[in-house]
């Protein structure tokens, strides 16, 4: 058998299962994963093996009408991945179905669905009925000609294999594109960054999410094998310092321990994380943040 290896997109409305099902599909969490809508800020690859498949997973960002220019941002890194990709997989939430958000991405993958295989993976089966899953099957295929449609959870697993073993034989034949044992393409200060964030995120409430970011500022390796972590948080208000903070710092104490300990064990070693809050107001206009995140920043009006 020869080999194969393509990119996989994993595209969708926000909140959609997309890192969920990416991390399934690695077998290890690469892409941050909260029940908030917009956790997923850039492009995230992730690697899994399939017989002599290599299957680059693309996780992005979910699509939405964008509003701010962060979003904007976000949103271009998502329909640029699916442009990217060999095959797009199109989530949907079962129980929501087919919502204006997954209208508007439909009217989009008639022009970037155009030449390329792309398939409807209906997510979160796991909350509806039988019935509900034809129906919502037989209506989106009406509305777009899907290669192929699978039903599954993503969180538990539900109809995966069959996704990934379709998946392995729908990448183009050629060499691997990555070492065999590689399983993310993401420098390990991003993915530190990402957990800080992830933990901050699913503690705050509201709009904080969205107006705070990570930084891993240093590294440093350590003589007895741990690593010290410096990491900043940018929020724009004093308030929100505040808030990140906690009552006597309590909020940033839990967030620092509950990351420190899922670094520990993705890194199989000791850790020592230190956050720092800044009030930075105008972050999300600043070219560097969104470099920092491995998004493109378009200059003019935000
Ligand atoms: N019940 C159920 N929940 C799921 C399933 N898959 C994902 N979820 C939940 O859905 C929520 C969103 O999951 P994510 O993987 O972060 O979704 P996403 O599409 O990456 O979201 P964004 O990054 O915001 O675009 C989380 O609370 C997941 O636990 C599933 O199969 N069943
Ligand atoms: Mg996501």
């Amino acid at each position: 058998m020869s080999k194969r290896a393509g990119f996989v997109a994993l595209i969708g409305e926000p909140n959609a299962g997309k890192s969920t099902l990416l991390n399934r599909m690695v077998g290890a969490k690469v892409s941050i994963v909260t029940h908030k809508v917009q956790t997923t800020r850039a492009r995230i690859r992730g690697v899994a093996m399939e017989g002599e498949s290599q299957i680059v997973f693309v996780d992005t960002p979910g699509l939405f009408e964008p509003r701010r220019r962060l979003d904007r941002a976000m949103v271009a890194a998502a329909w640029s991945g699916a442009a990217d990709a060999d095959v797009v997989v199109l989530l949907i939430e079962a129980h929501r179905g087919v919502t204006e958000g997954v209208e508007r991405i439909l009217e989009g993958l008639a022009d970037v669905g155009q030449g390329r295989v792309v398939a409807l993976a209906i997510n979160k089966i796991d909350r509806v009925q039988a019935e509900v899953l034809l129906a919502l099957s037989k209506n989106l295929n009406e509305r777009y000609d899907f290669a192929e449609t699978f039903m599954i959870s993503a969180e538990r697993g539900h109809g995966v294999d069959a996704l990934r073993g379709w998946l392995a034989g729908m990448v183009p034949e050629g060499p691997w594109l990555y070492p065999e044992d590689q399983i993310a393409d993401l420098p390990m200060r991003t993915i530190a960054a990402e957990m800080t964030r992830e933990k901050l995120t699913l503690r705050l409430h509201q709009e904080l999410p969205y107006q705070m970011t990570v930084e891993t500022e240093g590294w440093e390796e350590r003589k007895d094998g741990s690593a010290r972590i410096d990491q900043l948080i940018y929020v724009i208000r004093d308030g929100h310092k505040g808030i990140v903070l906690g009552h006597k710092g309590e909020t940033i104490k839990a967030v620092s321990k509950a990351a420190r300990e899922e670094l520990e064990e993705f890194l199989g070693r000791r850790v020592h994380l230190f956050l720092q809050v800044k009030v930075r107001p105008n972050w999300l206009d600043e070219a560097e943040r969104y470099a920092q995140m491995g998004l493109e920043f378009k200059d003019g009006n935000a």
